[in-house]
Parts: structure tokens; C-alpha cells; sequence
């Protein structure tokens, strides 16, 4: 398969792995007690109709049903040689409307059920609290996070979650992509109203609503098991200056800042002076209370990100040609490549990123997220054995991890790499079964067709050997 020979390899304890979100891949969407999520409202992508009630069908309500089938999948996952899956709970199984006296059992059994298998086969649990999701009750009846009372109900489900299973679990984050809330606020906040509608003042409300929830979630977690290791999660794509003149180069900075941001926040607990000069020059009046500021100041253990693209910015309107992203798009980048999709690719922008992260904060990171969303034919070899021949799947993959052994070398203090959607699962920006990342094929289809059958593909046994080398085979 070429193997590509490194000197070295990666430490021996690094955690490699793949990383899922309930809502993509569980379906099950009122099983057991379950209440409507945000996610269940946004059948249609990110940027589609929000549908309250959901409709009857769609995509994600069954999903890849990994809710009755994931003891196949973790079998999968260990054949692979996964030490870590990134996990997320769904909000509303736990507590179905949000604001429930007491958490619904049934919930937890489903993911007191998948930790013990996930233990079976000696693989670790990362737990994200909120991976875009909370209960839609939340959400029509109190406005999601632009209301203060979310944070009492997010410390209540954070608070059960950390009870049942901070013996099992050493890794948690908070909120997924925090970030996102300022392009995406249905996605991240559960805030209804049209983006166009939403104030700045109403917006950063809610981030700052967030803040204070991470850090207080954080504050419960470490106060139940203080050698837990609590992370933030933010969308990782650094900015680069479109050319070298100094606006562009201001303008890099500029938006830098509004990721790094969230990330000063969680790793300094406090705000930083320039998001207080935007707050003062924009008119953003948000209400930061004495006891908020000492919540902040509960930090967080390690920084933990996604990657799959770099961004350029440019103060120039006129060459301000857009490429597409996730859920921010950005100026495109003359020297980068694409995917299907048209997110642009740049292994050595993941090596810049965890450079700029560790010198900024020097706290252990987590690459969570990296992979690539492709289009799979399923087709049958000459013996007749069903394959997916995904070498550019592979290629992607080996050039970023080749960047991540140098940014190793660069002293870099990393703890894992989990790719994302280790097996097919529903896109969150497109809500399409088409657009695939895994390691394994999923028999499932945009028009909700397919058996729902796993097949490996040729990147689950390079993934495998990859693993199985500490990273030396890639
Ligand atoms: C991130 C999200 C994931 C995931 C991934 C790939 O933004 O955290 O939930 O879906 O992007 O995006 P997509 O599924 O839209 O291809």
C-alpha cells in the first residue's frame, strides 16, 4: 500500500481513535423517552428550514440507527485498534424537555450500555456534553441560550452525567465547535429567530451564556473528580493574510480573534481586552455579572479542536472571492485544493494550528475532529467481495498526520487524534448520507434506502496499521 516510513513514531500512550455526535449517527430519535432536540428541528443541514415540529421523516431520525447497532460498531472500532472514541450524549434523551425535575433513566441506560462495551474492548471514552444539540423545549420556550436560565438546566444534566460516570470516563468536553454560535446560532444556541434578526448584544449574550456554562460544568466535574481532564472544543482553522499588505494582515488578526476568543476565555478564564474594545465600539451591551467572572475562572485542562480546512482574509472587497466552509465560509486561498464539497485542503495548516494553540496557551491539545467528507462507491471486487477503494481518503488522511508527527517534533504536547466519523454518518452541514467520512461504508442512502449494513473500506485497514505502528506506518 506504499507505506510511507517515518523515523520516529508517535508516543506510545497517544490516544488515536475516531470521534461521532449522537445526532448523526444514533437515530432513535424519540426511543426510550427521548424529546426533540434542535438537532431534530434542522432535518435539512445547518443553514436549512428550522421545522418545529420535525417532520415525520428524515435523515437523522433513524440515522446509521447506531442506537440498537453499536456493538458491531465498537467491535469494528476495536478491530481497528481504536484506544478512544469521542462520544456525544444527546441532552434530550437525558433530560427530555430540559427543564425535567428528574433525568430519564431509560437515557441513561443507553449510555451506561455503550461505556461498558466501549470497556469490554479496553477503549477509552471522550464525552462531549453538547455536540450542536439541546432539548427543543429549551429552545421554544425559554429562546435556547440567549436566556440565563439555560445555564441552571445545562449544570443539572452536566451535574448527572459527571455522577454516573466520571469513574468510567477521564475525558470530557463541553461544547462542541463553541465557536460556531456566532455563524451557525440555531445550530449552537438553539436561538430561533433569523440570524438577520438576532442582535449582537442578543448573540453574544448567549455565548457568554456558554462561557459560563463550560467553566461551571467544568467546576462540577473537577469538584466530583478532580484528575478528570475537562477540555473546551473549538472549530480550528486558522486565518492566513490573503497577500502581505498590512490591512490583510489586520484583518488576519481580526478574525483569528474570533476563535481564539473562546479559547482564551476557557484556558485564562477571563475575557480578553480586544473582545472588550469590540463589545465598546459595537454598541454589544452583554450582561457579565461579579459571580459570572468567578465561574470563568474555572479553567480547562487541555484545548481540544477540529480541522479541516484553513481560511484566508483579505480587507479588499474586491477580491473577496468566497470558498466554502462547514459553517463559515471564508476568502479563498489561490494555492489550496478542494474537496467534493469545496472545503479547502491544507495538511500543513493543521501543523500551523497546533503550533499557534500550544505557543498561545501551553496546555495539552486534542485533534477531535479531521477527515474527509468524499462521495464512495460501493462495488464488488473480482471475488466478488464488496470493497470501497477510498484512497483519497487515505492520502488526505497521511499528509495530516504527517503534519501532526511535525508538529510533534516542534514539541507540541498532544494528546490524541480522534478522525471524524469513523464510520458513516448523516453530514451536519448538508444532513446528507452522500457525503461520507468513515473508516467504514454504511449501507444508507440520501432518499433513506440501504440496509444499513457495514462494509470495511481500504482506509479501515490502513487506519488499522497505522494505529498498530504507533503511527509509523502511515
Ligand atoms: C464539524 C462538526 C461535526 C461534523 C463535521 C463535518 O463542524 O462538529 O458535527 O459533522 O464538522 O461536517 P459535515 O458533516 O457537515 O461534513
Amino acid at each position: 500500500m506504499g507505506h510511507l516510513m517515518l523515523n520516529q513514531q508517535f508516543p506510545k500512550n497517544f490516544l488515536w481513535g475516531g470521534a461521532l455526535a449522537a445526532n448523526q449517527c444514533e437515530g432513535a430519535a424519540l426511543e426510550d423517552g427521548k424529546g426533540w432536540s434542535t438537532a431534530d428541528a434542522l432535518p435539512y443541514g445547518v443553514f436549512g428550514e428550522i421545522m418545529i415540529p420535525p417532520p415525520n421523516d428524515y435523515l437523522k431520525k433513524e440515522a446509521i440507527d447506531f442506537y440498537h447497532r453499536y456493538k458491531e460498531d465498537v467491535k469494528l472500532f476495536a478491530e481497528m485498534g481504536f484506544k478512544i472514541l469521542r462520544i456525544s450524549i444527546s441532552w434530550a434523551r437525558i433530560f427530555p424537555n430540559g427543564d425535567d425535575l428528574e433525568p430519564n433513566e431509560h437515557g441513561l441506560k443507553f449510555y451506561d450500555d455503550l461505556l461498558d462495551e466501549l470497556a469490554n474492548y479496553d477503549i477509552e471514552a471522550m464525552i462531549t456534553l453538547s455536540h450542536y444539540e439541546m432539548p427543543l423545549h429549551l429552545a421554544t420556550e425559554y429562546g435556547g441560550w440567549s436566556n440565563r436560565e439555560i445555564i441552571k438546566h445545562f449544570e443539572k444534566y452536566a451535574e448527572v452525567l459527571f455522577d454516573r460516570y466520571a469513574k468510567k470516563v477521564k475525558y470530557w468536553l463541553t461544547f462542541n465547535e463553541i465557536n460556531m454560535v456566532l455563524h451557525a446560532p440555531f445550530n449552537g444556541a438553539g436561538i430561533i429567530e433569523k440570524p438577520e434578526n438576532i442582535s449582537k448584544t442578543e448573540l453574544y449574550q448567549a455565548v457568554h451564556h456558554q462561557l459560563v456554562a463550560s467553566a461551571s460544568a467544568t467546576e462540577i466535574g473537577h469538584r466530583i473528580d478532580p484528575s478528570l481532564k475537562i477540555g473546551c472544543m473549538i472549530a480550528g482553522g486558522p486565518m492566513y493574510p490573503l497577500t502581505p499588505h498590512p490591512n490583510d494582515m489586520m484583518e488576519a488578526l481580526q478574525k483569528d480573534r474570533e476563535t481564539f476568543f473562546f479559547a482564551d476565555v476557557h484556558a485564562r478564564g477571563k475575557y480578553p481586552n480586544y473582545m472588550v474594545r469590540y463589545f465598546l465600539e459595537n454598541d454589544i451591551a452583554v450582561e457579565i455579572t461579579e459571580e459570572d467572572k468567578t465561574t470563568l475562572k474555572n479553567t480547562v485542562d487541555f484545548i481540544s479542536f477540529s480541522y479541516y480546512m484553513s481560511y484566508c482574509a483579505t480587507a479588499d472587497e474586491e477580491l473577496n472571492i468566497q470558498a466554502r466552509g462547514n459553517i463559515m465560509s471564508a476568502v479563498k486561498n489561490p494555492y489550496l485544493d478542494e474537496s467534493e464539497w469545496g472545503w479547502q485542503i491544507d495538511p500543513q495548516g493543521l501543523r500551523y494550528m497546533l503550533n499557534l494553540l500550544y505557543d498561545r496557551y501551553q496546555l495539552p491539545l486534542f485533534i477531535v475532529e479531521n477527515g474527509l467528507g468524499a462521495v464512495d462507491t460501493l462495488r464488488e471486487d473480482e471475488h466478488g467481495e464488496k470493497i470501497v477503494d477510498d484512497q483519497y481518503r487515505i492520502d488526505y488522511l497521511r499528509e495530516h498526520l504527517k503534519q501532526v508527527y511535525e508538529a510533534l517534533e516542534d514539541g507540541v504536547d498532544l494528546l490524541g487524534y480522534t478522525s471524524w466519523g469513523p464510520i458513516d454518518i448523516v453530514s451536519n452541514s448538508v444532513c446528507e448520507m452522500k457525503k461520507r467520512y468513515g473508516f467504514i461504508y454504511v449501507d444508507k442512502h440520501n432518499d433513506g434506502s440501504g440496509t444499513l449494513d457495514r462494509y470495511k473500506k481500504k482506509s479501515f485497514y490502513w487506519y488499522k496499521a497505522v494505529i498498530e505502528s504507533d503511527g509509523k506506518k502511515l
